[in-house]
């Protein structure tokens, strides 16, 4: 069942504040229509059952036989955000209800005038890069269309399920691999972008301050650093997060975050953060980024793997 009405979105396009224009854009095939499926589920306006096999966007008879999104089509959506969600958000806003504008772009090269249609009317652009194969010469193109319209873009790490089934890497260079990817890409905004003094700011993408998402468009799932981090500020906190006020609690998830990616590490056995990776007995300390987030995520795949399999039955 749809989880919004018609009001409840008639109401919120009175409160610019809390519209968000946004386009998906990426390289074809890289998953933009199956990701836009699974944010169409989250909604309510299709089964969670069915989303990333519908793909609800590609509304003609030859898009959804071919498989390949031929025109941009774009999609209201209601979101309710948490009332400890708001101090996240450094912009002015009017309560926690949403309205966001979706418009699915199509990435073969002979449509990009549908990209630079949609471009033209919204303000932000989710980048999805298939992290199997990387920044393709079409995230390139749409991106630096993107910035020449002066959108802010965010980035989806897709095909998160192919990285850990199909790779077989070991979490540390997983870990490489998504770094490179970031990498990538803000190596395109630096090119392509205004000065950060400009009225744009600062556009470039960063996993610690949650503009990075990783997931998988087709299983339905994602997360930013923000999760994690929100999980282990519940652990690690003496009083417990619950009774930390918005604002510091805020405070301590960002702080968090900033522990998770890049050259930080931790010590299992004192369960303590370190910034060298080696531990007081000269041990080498696993990647937080590894240890935290990936080695939980590599443990329930395994989990759910060997309970297809028959393997390790729950009574
Ligand atoms: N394993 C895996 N496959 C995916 C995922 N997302 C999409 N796919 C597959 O990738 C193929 C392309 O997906 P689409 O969503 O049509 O890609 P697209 O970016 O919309 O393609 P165009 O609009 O034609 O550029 C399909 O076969 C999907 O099933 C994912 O998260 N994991
Ligand atoms: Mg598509």
């Amino acid at each position: 069942m749809v989880n919004f009405t018609t009001d409840q979105i008639r109401s919120i396009m009175d409160k610019k504040s809390n519209i968000r224009n946004m386009s998906v854009i990426a390289h074809v095939d890289h998953g933009k229509s199956t990701l836009t499926d699974s944010l169409v589920s989250k909604a309510g306006i299709i089964s969670s059952s069915r989303a990333g096999e519908t793909r609800f966007t590609d509304t003609r008879k030859d898009e959804q036989e071919r498989c390949i999104t031929i025109k941009s089509t774009a999609i209201s959506m209601y979101y309710e955000l948490a009332d400890s969600d708001l101090a996240f958000i450094k912009q002015n806003v009017d309560g926690n209800g949403f309205l966001i504008n979706l418009i699915d772009s199509p990435g073969h090269v002979d449509f990009s005038s549908e990209v630079t249609a949609a471009l033209r009317v919204t303000d932000g652009a989710l980048v999805v890069v298939d992290c199997v194969s990387g920044v393709c010469v079409q995230t390139e193109t749409v991106l630096r269309q993107a910035i020449a319209e002066r959108i802010k873009p965010v980035l989806m790490m897709n095909k998160m399920d192919r990285a850990l089934l199909e790779l077989q890497l070991e979490p540390d260079a997983l870990f490489q691999t998504f770094q490179r990817i970031v990498e990538n890409v803000n190596v395109i905004i630096s090119t392509y972008g205004e000065d950060e003094s400009g009225p744009m700011g600062n556009i470039m993408i960063d996993p610690i301050v949650g503009t990075v998402g990783f997931g998988s468009g087709l299983h339905g799932w994602a997360f930013t650093l923000k999760q994690f981090a929100e999980m282990y500020v519940a652990k690690f906190t003496a009083k417990g997060s619950a009774e930390l006020g918005p604002a510091e609690r805020c405070k301590k998830v960002e702080d968090m975050m900033k522990k998770l990616w890049g050259d930080r590490y931790f010590d299992p056995n004192a369960g303590k953060f370190s910034k060298s990776s080696t531990g007081p007995d000269g041990q080498k300390l696993p990647r937080t980024f590894c240890q935290l987030i990936l080695d939980p995520i590599f443990k329930v795949f395994d989990a759910i793997h060997d309970f297809k399999e028959g393997r390790d039955q729950p009574n």
